[in-house]
């Protein structure tokens, strides 16, 4: 029998200083019943791929590719045969400098696509509670929020009464602004710090804490060499104790690294050698746009590190 979405399943495991509050009981919810859930960490067992598929004309690596909902739902159903654990689908670039769309302009795009997808594991890549309700009536069960519940007072509501998972994102500033001179104190504790607050605060809204993972945010308001310590350190997000998602596949700090100071993107081979890394560091997911190559660089990584 498949374990159901409790929120008595998931209390015992809280943590004392973020029980306050606790989650609301799930049950008698409409979509309870429909809910089937296990906590994060076993549904995307270290490593786990996570494939991208960016319903945009302006993605910054992809831009365009999959703007035809079935082109991308084509994609995505190619990323999941190659080993993706979950796809990703957006509507909304948050490339550095990107201007927002609207939630109707939102939903015109990833509706159709999740539409196509429905039995397959998808998550949301939105920042707007009508988007997310709509992705999660359509069977999505993560949604993937870059600003970590700070932009729609509605969204921890809708993730929490879908009982589905969440990704919450460190972000400094927002996309039209956010590369023009970002600045941190020390970017891993500030980080760290964020992350810890965003975390409590979704709990306290009713996200069960084993619903929910947590990212840097590479590239979201940070030059090459924040990108590159927190990855460094990594593990000092790690011990904030939720799985930690990783999106540097293809970010613009690998292509600058190479030593193109404009380079809007990264290599694969640059993406793989990061995320190999970051695996190691303790990193559980891994945002990526080239799954298959993905999959097999962390599978060699986790025959050596953890056989
Ligand atoms: N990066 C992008 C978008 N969403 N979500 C998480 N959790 N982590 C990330 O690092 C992340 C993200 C940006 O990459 P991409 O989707 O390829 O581009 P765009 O935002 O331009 O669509």
């Amino acid at each position: 029998m498949r374990p159901i979405y409790r929120a008595h399943l998931w209390a015992f495991r809280l943590r004392p200083e973020r029980r306050a509050g606790g989650p609301k009981p799930l049950a008698g919810h409409p979509h309870y019943a429909q809910r089937v859930q296990i906590p994060l960490e076993q549904r995307f067992p270290r490593p786990s791929v996570m494939g991208v598929v960016n319903v945009t004309p302006d993605s910054f690596s992809d831009g365009g590719a999959n703007f035809d909902a079935g082109t991308a739902a084509t994609s995505a159903r190619r990323l999941l045969a190659e080993g993706a654990a979950i796809v990703d689908v957006g509507g909304e670039s948050t490339r550095p400098g990107a201007e927002g769309v609207s939630a109707d302009e939102e939903l015109r795009r990833v509706v159709p696509v999740l539409e196509r997808l429905q039995g397959q594991p998808v998550s949301i890549d939105t920042a707007k509670a009508a988007v997310a309700a709509r992705a999660l009536e359509l069977g999505a069960e993560l949604v993937n929020d870059v600003t970590a519940l700070r932009a729609d007072p509605e969204l921890a509501g809708v993730v929490a009464d879908n009982g589905a998972y969440l990704c919450l994102m460190h972000m400094q500033g927002e996309p039209r602004t956010m590369q023009d001179d970002p600045r941190y104190d020390d970017v891993v504790a500030d980080v760290a710090r964020f992350l810890d607050e965003r975390l409590t605060f979704a709990i306290s809204q009713g996200v069960p804490e084993e619903a929910i993972c947590l990212d840097p945010g590479i590239g979201f308001g940070k030059t090459v060499e924040h990108n590159f310590e927190l990855l460094r350190r990594l593990d000092e997000l790690v011990a904030i104790g939720r799985p930690i998602l990783v999106g540097i596949s293809r970010k613009s700090s690998l292509g600058k690294i190479m030593g193109n100071p404009d380079a809007k993107t990264g290599t694969t081979a640059a993406s793989l050698g990061a995320a190999v890394l970051a695996y190691e560091r303790g990193a559980s997911i891994f945002r990526a746009h080239d799954v298959r190559e993905h999959v097999e660089a962390l599978t060699a990584a986790r025959a050596v590190v953890a056989p």
